[in-house]
């Protein structure tokens, strides 16, 4: 399995499941542009969409995060969802709502917040946006331990990244304990510790 990584990204989620699951895989990094913050042009020679995660495996390339996980998941039988229903569906809608809705505002607030001027006030109305993402997983992680119920899994892979940009840039603090406890707990793991590692500087940790 090769895994192309991106500094400073959401493959580094893809490096702790590997690490959890103890696959092999060969690392190839890129790093990001200094000024631009894009990916190297090198990356869209290993796919046409030119981002990162990629995973290449028995012939096939995978992009997308989330399918990635839900690949590594059948391939190595861990780290999948629990076997009662509610378990079964909180992991599928946490998989599926760290980028498809908790990333968004994160997203766009980074990117508005560099506009100078107008970034200021626009980063005012999208903080509100955020808050509600973050009271949401805050109710969620009081109910339980793990995003899916007493298991560690892939929703927990997947909602890593969103949380740990919520503590650099979206407003996440021990105001809310349940998400920072957590996010301690996913960070202190041995095998995060080794993919942070082995994937070069990562700004979110
Ligand atoms: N939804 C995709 C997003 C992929 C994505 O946007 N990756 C970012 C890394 S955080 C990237 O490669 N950015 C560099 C660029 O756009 O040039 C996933 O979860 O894999």
């Amino acid at each position: 399995m090769i895994v192309h990584h991106l500094n400073n990204s959401r493959s580094q989620r893809i490096l702790w499941m590997l690490e959890e699951l103890g696959l092999p895989y060969e690392l190839r990094r890129y790093e990001r542009n200094p000024e631009t913050m894009f990916a190297p042009a090198a990356l869209k020679a290993v796919h046409p969409l030119g981002k990162s995660p990629v995973l290449e495996d028995e012939g096939r390339t995978l992009v997308e995060s989330g399918a990635i996980v839900e690949y590594l998941v059948e391939k190595s039988g861990q780290f999948g969802p629990p076997d009662d229903a509610d378990g079964k569906l909180q992991y599928r809608m946490f998989l599926h709502y760290a980028e498809g809705s908790m990333m968004p505002p994160l997203l766009l607030k980074l990117v508005l917040s560099r506009i100078p001027l107008v970034g200021k006030v626009a980063v005012k109305r999208i903080q509100p946006m955020i808050d509600v993402h973050l009271d949401y997983v805050e109710a969620e992680l009081s109910r339980r331990p793990w995003f899916a119920g007493n298991q560690i899994s892939g929703a927990d892979v997947m909602m890593s990244f969103p949380l740990e940009a919520a503590r650099s840039r979206g407003g996440l603090d021990e105001s809310r304990p349940a998400t920072i406890a957590w996010l301690d707990r996913v960070q202190s793991r041995p095998a995060y510790q080794r993919a942070l590692e082995a994937g070069g500087p990562y700004a979110y940790a």
